[in-house]
């Protein structure tokens, strides 16, 4: 039986997923929407979907089996919470949530519900590049990895809307996240270094180095530059003991013209990371439909969300800052084995 999905969100990723959802993917329907915007929500809803007027008429829906959360991150806190209430799968969109208080009330709520319903947007652990690299390190074949660098490239973010915090708050997050799962590590401390500014931003710090120090001892260091004009251009390259193992550049297409030869590079996260987000929504579908979630989990979103504190405070102070999380509940031991097979 096809799930019943209402999505939280319809702006830029709220309607590719719909897209996804309604046009790409078998298993589900979508039913319902909800957006702040009562004209945005009209406009996206598919035929025969039911425009909420509020989020929580939405999820306490009978129509709605599941939800998928596309609104701006500081909703997500509240919308989470209704949906773990409501005893419904729900996938969130990235940042989980904007602070440590706020991860430990999600992650408080589904441990007293009992199962994992909370899936967060980390799309490339679902990535085909990614998932060979992590195979790569995973095998021991390069033994262990010592050091990584991940490097995410944006063409521009919207001006005035994306502020100088945004690079360690909301882009660091994807790379926090990714880092954990690839070396299958955790994030003890963060430094932050602050190069050049590019004056294409005006006022915006941009661009960032940081380094995540990983308890194995390992280091990540993570050059963020989210207004370099090319393209979209996401790297990475882990370096083990005995060899280095990356991900491949990921050219859109190969150009033939009176220019010459030349590679074009994808222009957003739509176009780069397209199978991975169908990926991530063919396996959600399956969970969701078995009343859970697997893949990245609150723990995961919770850990991101450190990072990100940690980030920010060690870019006003200059200096090392350590991260402590709490002791890990039991529903979540087993979700990295979960997410990679
Ligand atoms: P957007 O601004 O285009 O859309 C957000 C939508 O949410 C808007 O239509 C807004 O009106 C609506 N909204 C805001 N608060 C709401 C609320 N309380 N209830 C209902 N609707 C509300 O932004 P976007 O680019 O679509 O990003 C949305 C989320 O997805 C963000 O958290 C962002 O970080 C994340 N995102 C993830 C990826 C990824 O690669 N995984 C890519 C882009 C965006
Ligand atoms: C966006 O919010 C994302 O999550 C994308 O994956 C990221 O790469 C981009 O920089 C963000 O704006």
């Amino acid at each position: 039986m096809a799930l019943n999905i209402g999505v939280l969100g319809t702006g830029m990723i709220g309607q590719d997923h719909i897209r996804r959802l309604t046009q790409v993917l078998s298993g589900a329907n979508v039913v319902g929407v909800s957006d702040i915007s009562l004209e945005r929500a009209q406009a996206a809803a598919p035929e025969d979907a039911e425009v909420f007027e509020t989020p929580e008429a939405l999820i306490s829906s009978d129509k709605v089996d599941a939800i998928v959360i596309c609104s701006w991150g500081p909703a997500h806190e509240e919308q989470l919470l209704a949906c773990i209430a409501a005893g419904k799968p729900v996938f969130c969109e990235k940042p989980m949530v904007t602070s440590e208080a706020a991860a430990l009330k999600v992650i408080a709520a589904e441990v007293a519900f009992g199962r994992r319903l909370v899936q967060v947007g980390f799309m490339r652990r679902f990535d085909a590049d990614y998932r060979r690299l992590k195979a790569v390190i995973d095998s021991g074949s390069l033994g262990a990895p010592l050091m990584y660098k991940s490097v995410p490239r944006n063409a521009s973010v919207p001006e005035g809307l994306y502020t100088s915090e945004m690079p360690l708050n909301d882009t660091l997050v994807h790379d926090a996240d990714i880092s954990r799962w690839l070396l299958n590590d955790e994030v003890v401390g963060v430094e932050v270094r602050l190069p050049r500014r590019s004056t294409r931003g005006g006022e915006l710090r941009d661009p960032h180095i940081v380094l995540l120090h990983c308890a194995s001892g390992a280091i990540v260091d993570v050059e963020i530059s989210v207004n370099i004009a090319y393209g979209y251009d996401i790297r990475g390259e882990v370096s083990c003991e005995m060899g280095v193992a990356s991900l491949p550049n990921r050219p859109a297409t190969v150009i033939s013209d009176q220019y010459g030869i030349r590679q074009a590079i994808p222009e957003d996260w739509r176009e780069r990371f397209i199978e991975a987000y169908d990926q991530e929504f063919r396996e959600w579908i399956v969970a969701a439909g078995n009343g859970t979630a697997t893949g990245p989990s609150a723990w995961d979103g919770y850990a991101a969300t450190l990072v990100g504190d940690a980030a920010l405070r060690a870019v006003e102070g200059g200096s090392y800052e350590a991260i402590n999380m709490i002791e890990k509940p039991a529903l979540y031991e087993t979700e990295i084995a979960m997410a990679a097979e």
